[in-house]
């Protein structure tokens, strides 16, 4: 089985009750075994600013999966709630984004893993770092020294 990293976000409508709700969901799936999840953060939106803060959380699941079968789960699992693509890096009641897939790297039109804006957003390192404090990205940066390179981190941890 693979081992998976999934980052989730949402912003829209109560985004706590969301992520709760869709981390029921993803551990609920017949194609998932749960493993983890982290602490939930509350985050300052990255990209457009008007938009309220964000949610985020990360969770770990082992997986028979190939990467693009596990993509489509995840955006299946997104349109069921209510998911809609509007604005790049705008408001969104739920994103579930595949960060790590084993040591795979990806680079298809559809798909690029690890997920590009990880080693640069702190509302996926520092709940990454808890699941997985001792990571390697398979381009052999760990994930300490990515946290220990970002200067702030603008997170509050809510759960
Ligand atoms: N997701 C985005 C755009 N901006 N900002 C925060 N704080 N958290 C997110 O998950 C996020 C974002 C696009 O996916
Ligand atoms: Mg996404
Ligand atoms: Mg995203």
């Amino acid at each position: 089985m693979a081992q998976v990293f999934i980052a989730l976000g949402a912003n829209l409508s109560d985004p706590l009750t969301t992520l709760q709700q869709a981390v029921t969901t993803l551990q609920e799936h017949p194609a998932l075994r749960a493993v983890a999840v982290s602490s939930f953060y509350r985050s300052k939106p990255m990209g457009p600013q008007n938009q309220p803060d964000y949610v985020n959380a990360v969770a770990q699941f082992e997986t028979d999966l190939s990467p693009l079968a596990l993509l489509d789960t995840m955006q299946n699992i997104e349109q069921q709630y209510g998911r809609q693509r509007l604005q790049h890096w705008g408001p969104r009641t739920l994103d579930l984004d595949i960060l790590l897939y084993d040591q795979r790297v990806i680079q298809e039109p559809r798909l690029t893993i690890p997920h590009p804006g990880l080693t640069v957003r702190d509302f996926v390192l520092v709940p990454l770092a808890e699941l997985a404090p001792h990571l390697i990205l398979p381009d052999g940066r760990s994930i300490n020294a990515l946290l220990a390179s970002m200067i702030d981190h603008d997170l509050i941890k809510i759960t």
